[in-house]
C-alpha cells in the first residue's frame, strides 16, 4: 500500500492512539497519504475516550507487512512492536521516553523529547504549521496530555504540555472536571478487573542482564486498593513473573487524588533496589512515596543502578 501507516506499540494506549489519529490528520492535510492503524487491542482508557466522544476507532491491522512505510508515535522500542513491524520500514519516530531503542530503526527520522506526552509533540507540529485541527483530534490530544501528565501533576509535565493543552482545548472544550472522569473510569478494579488492568499496562525492560516487569496503575483510591487486595496483587504479579520468565517484578500504583505512589513488590532484591533508587521504605510488600513518579521515570533510575 502506498499510504504511510501511523501506529504505536502493540496494544496502544491513549497517547499513542491520539497521536496517530491527529498526526495522520495533520499529514493528510499537508498533502501526504497516511492512515492511523492499531496493532493488537486498544487500552481501556483509549476506548473510554473514543466511546465518550463518539470517535471512530482506527482500523485494526494484523501487522505492517502491507505498508511500505511506517511512522511510530509514542513508541521507540523493538520489544513493544513484537515483530509486527520491520524496523527498516519505519521512516519517523515521535516519542518522549528517555530509555529507548531509536538507534535500531536505521531509516527513521527521530524526534525524542522528554515532554509529558507524545501528543504534545504532535500538537506542536499542528500549532507551528497553523493547521486547523478537527475537534475529535483536539479532544484526543487533550485527553492524552491529561492522562500522560497525570493532569499536570506528574513531574514529567513541562510548560510545553501545558501550552499545547491550552491551545488545543480552545477547540476541544473538554469539561473542566474531565480529568477526574478519566481517572475515575480507570479506578474500578473490582473482581477480575484488577488482573486485567495489571496485565493490560505491563512493560518489561532488560537492565543489567535482568528482565524486570513493571506494572503501572493510575487511579483514584490506590491506598484502599492496596489495603484490601495486596495479597491478590502479589499473586497476580508472581503469576506474571513465572509466565513471562521475568527475573523481577513490581507494581507502581499512582493515586491522582492523594498525589502518592504505592509500590508493591514481593522479592527482597527488587525491594532493596527500589528502596535505593526511590528512597522509599518497604513495610512488608508495600511502600509509599509522596509526589507522583511514573514508570518511564523509574526505568532510567533502575537502569543506572543496575548497569553501573
Ligand atoms: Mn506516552
Amino acid at each position: 500500500m502506498n499510504k504511510i501507516l501511523i501506529t504505536g506499540y502493540v496494544n496502544p494506549d491513549l497517547d499513542a492512539v491520539a497521536g496517530m489519529i491527529a498526526y495522520s490528520e495533520f499529514l493528510n492535510k499537508s498533502g501526504k497519504e497516511t492512515m492511523p492503524g492499531i496493532l493488537g487491542e486498544l487500552h481501556d482508557e483509549a476506548k473510554y475516550v473514543l466511546d465518550r466522544f463518539k470517535i471512530e476507532y482506527p482500523e485494526k491491522i494484523p501487522n505492517a507487512n502491507d505498508f511500505n512505510e511506517v511512522i511510530l508515535v509514542d513508541s521507540s522500542d523493538l520489544t513493544g512492536i513484537e515483530g509486527k513491524i520491520s524496523p527498516e520500514k519505519v521512516i519517523e519516530i515521535i516519542d518522549h521516553r528517555k530509555v529507548h531503542e531509536a538507534d535500531k530503526f536505521p531509516n527513521a527520522k527521530v524526534q525524542i523529547e522528554l515532554v509529558g506526552s507524545a501528543s504534545t509533540l504532535v500538537a506542536e507540529k499542528l500549532i507551528q504549521n497553523k493547521i486547523d485541527i478537527s475537534k475529535k483530534s483536539a479532544i484526543l490530544l487533550c485527553g492524552a496530555i491529561i492522562s500522560n501528565t497525570l493532569n499536570f501533576k506528574g513531574n514529567v509535565t513541562t510548560e510545553r504540555d501545558r501550552s499545547a493543552f491550552q491551545f488545543l482545548n480552545k477547540t476541544a472544550q473538554l469539561p473542566a472536571d474531565f480529568w477526574r472522569e478519566l481517572f475515575e473510569a480507570k479506578s474500578d478494579l473490582s473482581g477480575n478487573k484488577l488482573k486485567e488492568r495489571i496485565e493490560g499496562d505491563l512493560s518489561w525492560f532488560n537492565m543489567g542482564g535482568k528482565i524486570i516487569g513493571i506494572a503501572q496503575i493510575e487511579m483514584i483510591g490506590a491506598e484502599k486498593l492496596i489495603k484490601e487486595r495486596l495479597g491478590k496483587i502479589i499473586d497476580i504479579l508472581e503469576e506474571i513473573k513465572k509466565e513471562m520468565k521475568f527475573n523481577l517484578i513490581f507494581q507502581n500504583t499512582i493515586d491522582l487524588e492523594q498525589n502518592k505512589n504505592f509500590f508493591v513488590a514481593n522479592d527482597e532484591e527488587i525491594k532493596n533496589l527500589l528502596e535505593k533508587v526511590l528512597g522509599v521504605k518497604f513495610n512488608g510488600s508495600a511502600a509509599e512515596r509522596e509526589n507522583l513518579i511514573m514508570r518511564k521515570q523509574i526505568v532510567p533510575l533502575l537502569k543506572e543502578e543496575l548497569e553501573k
